[in-house]
């Protein structure tokens, strides 16, 4: 299918459309091959959620939006998906939340650091971190390429978002000490069980509500802000959440 093919009125509209946004990073030289294969992965999930934000993942977003405004040092890490999926709202959260942007690649490829840092100031972003040589470090707990940080960003960070990550890194930051959000539909991944917050929404979908979320209690006392942040409990978010897929399964088997 051409691109602008897709009909609005197309009852898959949203899902080809954000399809066609990835096949176009990756022509773009923003995403990786896997990355396709990663997004399928996700979309299977969110099928079975119903292709909407639960409610748990509302709680988890309002969580996320409390950590960020409650640190002292947040970063959002880039990765080649999020890049071609949300750009903006990326850049627009960054600035509500004060945070800093940093591309942090499985795959790594100085070529797509400096497409996604070009992809992120074309969106608007001011300072890219990730991307410049004389500021790289390393944490030797990571067993991938995502070991080189930035010693500004993600290596001094206090709250690291880590959106459609893969494997280890949730597991290394916290050991490190860092708080941890993570966006992923798959409940079950080791992302989501190590980090302090899982938001089990579809990126697309939960990026603007947690630039919302963001903006609306930076009007709030600091104080109450941190209390929402260390209030959410993971786990049992995560168990909820898997209840409603199970329940959702059980109602359609039953059909
Ligand atoms: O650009 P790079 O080199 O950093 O690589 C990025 C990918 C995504 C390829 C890399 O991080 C990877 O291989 O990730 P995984 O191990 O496939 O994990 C990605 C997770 O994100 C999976 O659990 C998917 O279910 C989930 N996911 C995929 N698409 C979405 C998603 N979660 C939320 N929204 C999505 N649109």
């Amino acid at each position: 299918m051409a691109m602008g093919d897709i009909s609005p009125n197309h009852p898959r509209a949203v899902s080809l459309k954000t399809r066609e946004r990835l096949v176009k990073g990756f022509e773009a030289g923003l995403v990786v091959g896997e990355g396709l294969a990663a997004h399928g992965r996700g979309e299977a999930f969110d099928y079975i959620l119903g292709e909407r934000t639960t409610l748990q993942a509302k709680k988890a977003i309002t969580a996320a939006a409390a950590a960020l405004l409650s640190a002292e040092n947040p970063i959002l890490s880039v990765n080649g998906n999020v890049a071609a999926l949300v750009p903006g709202e990326l850049v627009e959260l960054s600035e509500v939340a004060k945070a800093k942007l940093e591309v942090n690649l499985f795959h790594g490829s100085r070529k797509r650091e400096t497409a996604i840092a070009n992809q992120l100031r074309k969106f608007g972003a001011k300072k890219v971190y990730g991307v410049d040589p004389k500021f790289s470090a390393r944490i030797q707990e990571i067993q991938s390429n995502r070991r080189r940080v930035d010693s500004r960003g993600i290596a001094s960070a206090d709250v690291v978002f880590v959106p459609l990550e893969d494997g280890d890194r949730a597991e290394a930051l916290r050991k490190l000490g860092k708080f941890v959000i993570a966006v992923d539909l798959n409940p079950m991944s080791r992302t989501a069980e190590a980090a302090n917050i899982t938001i089990v929404d579809n990126i697309i979908r939960a990026m603007p509500l947690l630039i919302n979320q963001t903006k609306r209690l930076s009007k709030n006392p600091t104080a109450n802000v941190k209390k929402i942040a260390a209030n959410f409990d993971n786990e049992s978010n995560l168990k909820a959440t898997l209840g409603l897929m199970l329940k959702r399964l059980k109602a359609l088997s039953d059909r």
